[in-house]
C-alpha cells in the first residue's frame, strides 16, 4: 500500500514534461500469480528542452526486471528504479529514443483493483487515475498522448477471450496451450484510458452504423449464463450511440466497441477507448433480479461512458484539477440523454434531490472544494458529487445564459478547435465565449469558488402603480481555506403567475438585465421592478432549478399551495409542495424535542392526496410529489445541533398523517393502477410502479399492518415490487413473522446471486432503527458478504453510513465505531473504497453534542493509526480540521 507523504499538488505548479511519448507498444505474458509487461516507449524531447535532460518516470509498487535504452541493456549506473520511480539521469541525446521496460506483477493478489487485477478469473484493468503507473513505469499523467499497440498473451483455455482498445489486428495460437491477440488504437490517448480484459466470458453482439456509414461491431461481455441480463445495455448503448450524433453530431470513431461486466469494481463503470469497463451492476437486468431503478442507472451510466468517448477522450484533461472538464461536461450529456429518453420533468427533480442529498452536504461541510480544485492530496478523493454533479449543473447554467442554439454552437466550437488535446476548463469556457460574444468571467467563478451560494428573496405588489418588485440579495458562505468570498453570476429562471395559473405579461423591467425568462443576478443586491403588471402574481422563482443554490424568503403557505397546483413549471410545482413539506417537518421536529406530539396542517395533508389522484399528472410525477423529504434533508434543513432520533418520528407522523387521510383514495389508486401486462422497463410502467409503491408505504402505515405489503410481495413479478415489499416491511414491520418470512424467502430464491443479495443487505441496513447496528455485525458474518468486494461493502456498510441516518448517528456512537472498524478492515487491501466510506462523517459538525463527542472520538482514533493510506489520511484529516 502506498502510504501517505503528506505531499500536496497544485495547480499552479503545473508545467509541461519535458519528454513526450508518442508510441507504446506494450506486451502482457498474462499469469494470475505472475504476468509480465514488456514496455517498448517511443519518447520524445520536447523542442527547447536540453539534450540529455534527465527522465523521470512515475512507478507505483513495481518491480523492475529489465531496461534497454535504444535496445542496448542499460548498465546499473544509467538508471535508479525504486517501486515509485524509474530515473534515467543522461538519457540519449537524440530527438526520438526507444526504452524497453520489463516489469513483474502479481494481479491475483492486487485487492486495490487499481492496474491489472483479477476478478473472477478475468484479467481486467483499471487506470484512472493513476493506476497505469502500477503496470509500468511512464509520464503517466493525461497530458502525454499516446498511440497504443497492444499484444496479449495467455492461457487459451482459461482466457479465450483477449480484448484491448481500439480495432483488432492479429490473433493467433502459441505453444504450451497459449494463445494471444494484437490490438491498435490509432487515437492518441493519455495512459488512463488503457484498458485489458482477458477471460473467458459470454457474449451478446450486435451493430451499428454510424450516420457516416462506418459499421461498428458491438460486443457486451458478461459471465456465462448472463447473457440475458445483457440485452437491456445493448440496447441502451444504441441508443446512446444515435443520440449522440442527432443531438451534438457526435460520431463514433473505431470499427469495434467493447463493453464488459466485472464484478469487482471501485467505481461505476470506465470509459477506456473502445472497451468500457462496468461493475456488473450496472449492466445486468432484468425484470425478475433488477428494479427500474437498476434499469434507469444502466441507461445513464452506458451512456455516460459512450458521451465520454468525444468529452474526454477526443479531448482530454490537461491535468487531473481539469477533471471536471471531462466528468461534469459528460454527466450534463448523460442527464440529457436519459431527459430525452424519458420524462424530462421527472428527471430534472431526480437530479436535483440527488444533488442537494450529495453535493449540498458536500459544499456546506469540511470536504468543500471547488468544481475545479486548485489542491489536492490525493486525486482519487475529488471523484466527487461536486466535480460532477455541480459540474454538470454548471454547464447546464452555461446553456440557460447562451440559449440552446449559441451553446450547440459552443460546443461545436469546443470539438473543432480542441479535438485531439488535452485542455483546461479556460478553454471550455472560452470556446463559449467566441461563439456567442458573451463574457462569462464573473460566470466562470462557479468553477472557482466552493460553497453554495444563497439567495434571498422577497417581493411586493403596489397595485396603484401596477408594479411588482423582487428584492434579491446574494451571498456565499465561506468554506475551507476560502472566508472572503466573489459575487456570482447567478441565473434565475422565474415567471409571475397570475390567478389563471398562466404567466403573466409585464411592460418594462429594472434592476437586473432579464432576458428569456431569466434574471442574471451579478450583484449583492438587485431591485428588480416590473412594470405593467395588471394584478397581484405569485412569484414562481429558480424554474427548473436554473442555479444550484439554496433559497429563502417568506412565500406564505397559500401562494406555495397555489403554485404547488398551477405553475407551468412542472419542477416548481413539485419544489412549492416539497418546500413545505419541509417546513412542516422542521416545526415538528422542534415539537417532538420539546416532547409533544406533533400536528399537521389539514391543507397540506389535503393538497397530498389530491395530488396522488389527479390523473392529468404522470404516476411518475405523483410518485415524487407524495415522497417525503428524507431524513438528511430535514436534517440539513436544521443545518446545527441536529438530533436524528427526533426528524424519524417527526417524519414518521406525517406519513401517517397522510395516510390516514388519504387511505380511501390511496387504497383505490392502489388498486386501478395494477395491471395484469408483462414487465417492461419503460419509464411509464416504472412511473406507475413508482406511484404504486409509494401508495403501497401509506396503505401499510395507516393499516398498522403488514398484510397489504406482505401481499405484494407474494404475488410480484418483478423486482421493483418485491423489493419495495420487503421494504415497507423491513422499515415498519420488522418484527412480524411475515417480515421474517419475507426476508428469508427472498434470501433463499436469490442464494446464488450476490448482486441482487446486495439488495437484501440494502434493506436491512437501511431499516432506521437502533437495532440495526447488532444486526449489521452479524449480516457482516453472513457466507455473502465479503469486504474485499466494493459493491458488498457499499451495499450493507455503504447504505448504512450514508443511507440510514437515525442508525449511523445512534446515540451511543455504536454506528460510528462499526463504520470505523470497517474502514480500517478496508484500508489494508482498497484505500480508495475505505477512504470514500470515510466520508460518512463529514458532517458530524452539525450534530446535537452528545454525538458530536462521539464522532470526533472515532476519527481522531481513525487518524491516530499509523502509516494510513494517502487516500485515507486525507479524508480524515480534512474532515477533522
Ligand atoms: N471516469 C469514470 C470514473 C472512474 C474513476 C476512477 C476509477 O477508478 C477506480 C474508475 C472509474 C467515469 O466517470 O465513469
Ligand atoms: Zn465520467
Amino acid at each position: 500500500m502506498r502510504t501517505d507523504s503528506g505531499q500536496i499538488f497544485r495547480l499552479e505548479d503545473y508545467r509541461e514534461s519535458d519528454y513526450l511519448i508518442p508510441e507504446v507498444e506494450l506486451t502482457f505474458r498474462l499469469d494470475p500469480q505472475e504476468t509480465v509487461v514488456s514496455a517498448r516507449l517511443t519518447v520524445e524531447r520536447r523542442k527547447n528542452v536540453a539534450p540529455g535532460t534527465a527522465l523521470e518516470l512515475d512507478g507505483d509498487g513495481l518491480r523492475l526486471s529489465s531496461l534497454a535504452i535504444e535496445g542496448m541493456p542499460a548498465a546499473a549506473d544509467a538508471f535508479e528504479a525504486t517501486p515509485e520511480r524509474l530515473v534515467i539521469a543522461r538519457p540519449p541525446s537524440a530527438k526520438r529514443f526507444t526504452l524497453d521496460i520489463e516489469t513483474r506483477l502479481q494481479p491475483s493478489r492486487n485487492k486495490a483493483l487499481m492496474g491489472l487485477y483479477v476478478s473472477s478469473d478475468v484479467f481486467c484493468t483499471q487506470c484512472e487515475a493513476e493506476g497505469f503507473r502500477r503496470i509500468t513505469y511512464f509520464l503517466d499523467r493525461p497530458d502525454i498522448l499516446s498511440v497504443y499497440t497492444v499484444r496479449i498473451e495467455a492461457e487459451k483455455k482459461s482466457a479465450p477471450l483477449l480484448l484491448s482498445n481500439g480495432n483488432p489486428v492479429e490473433s493467433g495460437k502459441l505453444g504450451g496451450g497459449r494463445h494471444f491477440a494484437v490490438w491498435h488504437d490509432p487515437h492518441p490517448k493519455p495512459s488512463y484510458l488503457f484498458a485489458l480484459v482477458a477471460g473467458d466470458l459470454g457474449v451478446v453482439t450486435d451493430s451499428f452504423t454510424t450516420a457516416s456509414g462506418r459499421k461498428v461491431a458491438l460486443g457486451v461481455y458478461v459471465e456465462h449464463g448472463n447473457e440475458t441480463r445483457a440485452a437491456y445495455a445493448m440496447d441502451a448503448l444504441k441508443r446512446s450511440m444515435r443520440w449522440d450524433e442527432e443531438r451534438f453530431g457526435r460520431e463514433y470513431d473505431l470499427d469495434v466497441f467493447n463493453l464488459v461486466a466485472v464484478s469487482d469494481f471501485n467505481m461505476g463503470a470506465m470509459e477506456n477507448k473502445g472497451l468500457n469497463i462496468f461493475n456488473d451492476k450496472y449492466v445486468l437486468a432484468d425484470a425478475d433480479t433488477a428494479t427500474d431503478l437498476d434499469f434507469a442507472n444502466i441507461e445513464a451510466i452506458i451512456g455516460h461512458e459512450y458521451f465520454h468517448n468525444w468529452t474526454g477522450n477526443r479531448i482530454t484533461c490537461r491535468d487531473w484539477f481539469q477533471l471536471c472538464l471531462k466528468e461534469g461536461l459528460t454527466v450534463f450529456r448523460d442527464h440529457e440523454f436519459s431527459a430525452d429518453q424519458r420524462s424530462r420533468p421527472v428527471k430534472r427533480i431526480a437530479e436535483v434531490r440527488g444533488l442537494r442529498a450529495h453535493q449540498f452536504p458536500e459544499d456546506q461541510g469540511p470536504l468543500a472544494h471547488p468544481v475545479r480544485p486548485r489542491r489536492y492530496r490525493e486525486i482519487n478523493n475529488f471523484y466527487t458529487a461536486t466535480v460532477y454533479e455541480k459540474g454538470s449543473e454548471v454547464v447546464r447554467m452555461i446553456r440557460t445564459i447562451l440559449g440552446e442554439d449559441a451553446f450547440r454552437a459552443g460546443m461545436d466550437l469546443y470539438f473543432e478547435r480542441h479535438d485531439g488535446q488535452a485542455v483546461t476548463i479556460e478553454d471550455f469556457v472560452k470556446a463559449f465565449e467566441d461563439a456567442s460574444g458573451r463574457d462569462l468571467a464573473q460566470f466562470a467563478l462557479w468553477y472557482h469558488q466552493a460553497g453554495t451560494p444563497h439567495v434571498a428573496i422577497s417581493s411586493r405588489y403596489d397595485a396603484g402603480e401596477k408594479s411588482f418588485t423582487i428584492e434579491i440579495e446574494q451571498s456565499v458562505p465561506p468554506t475551507p481555506s476560502e472566508s472572503r468570498k466573489r459575487l456570482m453570476h447567478i441565473p434565475l429562471a422565474f415567471g409571475l403567475v397570475g390567478a389563471d395559473g398562466q404567466d403573466m405579461a409585464f411592460d418594462t423591467v429594472e434592476g437586473a438585465v432579464v432576458e428569456d425568462g431569466v434574471i442574471h443576478v451579478r450583484k449583492r443586491h438587485h431591485s428588480v421592478r416590473f412594470t405593467g403588471v395588471p394584478a397581484r402574481p405569485v412569484l414562481s422563482i429558480n424554474r427548473g432549478f436554473s442555479a444550484p443554490i439554496t433559497l429563502s424568503g417568506e412565500t406564505s403557505t397559500d401562494d406555495r399551495l397555489f403554485l404547488a397546483r398551477h405553475d407551468s413549471d412542472p419542477f416548481s410545482r413539485w419544489q412549492s409542495l416539497n418546500t413545505l413539506f419541509t417546513e412542516a417537518l422542521l416545526a415538528a421536529t422542534r415539537t417532538v424535542r420539546g416532547g409533544d406530539e406533533p400536528l399537521f396542517a389539514s391543507e397540506l395533508v389535503e393538497a397530498a392526496v389530491s395530488l396522488a389522484a389527479n390523473d392529468t399528472l404522470e404516476p411518475a410525477f405523483r410518485a415524487l410529489a407524495l415522497t417525503l423529504p428524507g431524513e438528511p434533508d430535514v436534517a440539513r434543513e436544521i443545518g446545527a445541533n441536529i438530533d436524528p432520533d427526533a426528524i424519524h418520528t417527526a417524519r414518521i407522523a406525517l406519513l401517517k398523517a397522510i395516510a390516514r387521510a388519504g387511505c380511501a383514495t390511496f387504497e383505490a389508486l392502489y388498486a386501478g393502477l395494477h395491471d395484469n401486462a408483462p414487465f417492461t422497463p419503460d419509464a411509464q410502467g416504472a412511473g406507475c410502479r413508482a406511484l404504486r409503491n409509494v401508495l403501497l408505504e401509506y396503505l401499510a402505515l395507516a393499516d398498522e399492518s403488514p398484510t397489504p405489503a406482505k401481499r405484494q410481495f407474494d404475488t410480484a413479478d418483478n423486482m421493483t415490487d418485491r423489493a419495495a415489499a420487503l421494504t415497507v416491511l423491513a422499515n415498519h414491520f420488522g418484527e412480524t413473522q411475515e417480515t421474517r418470512a419475507a426476508l428469508a424467502a427472498f434470501e433463499a430464491r436469490y442464494a446464488d446471486d450476490p448482486l441482487v443479495l446486495d439488495k437484501w443487505f440494502q434493506i436491512q441496513a437501511s431499516v432506521p432503527a437502533p437495532e440495526t447496528v447488532a444486526l449489521m455485525r452479524s449480516l457482516m458474518e453472513h457466507p455473502h458478504f465479503s469486504i474485499t468486494n466494493p459493491n458488498r461493502v457499499r451495499a450493507l456498510i455503504g447504505t448504512f453510513a450514508m443511507g440510514n441516518q437515525r442508525a449511523f448517528h445512534s446515540a451511543d456512537g455504536s454506528g460510528y465505531r462499526l463504520v470505523a472498524d470497517t474502514v480500517l478492515a478496508l484500508e489494508a487491501h482498497n484505500p480508495q473504497v475505505a477512504a470514500r466510506l470515510a466520508t460518512a462523517f463529514r458532517s458530524w459538525r452539525s450534530l446535537e453534542t452528545g454525538r458530536r463527542d462521539e464522532a470526533r472520538r472515532v476519527l481522531s482514533d481513525i487518524a491516530k493509526h499509523e502509516n494510513l493510506s494517502r487516500d485515507l489520511a486525507d479524508i480524515v484529516e480534512r474532515t477533522l480540521a
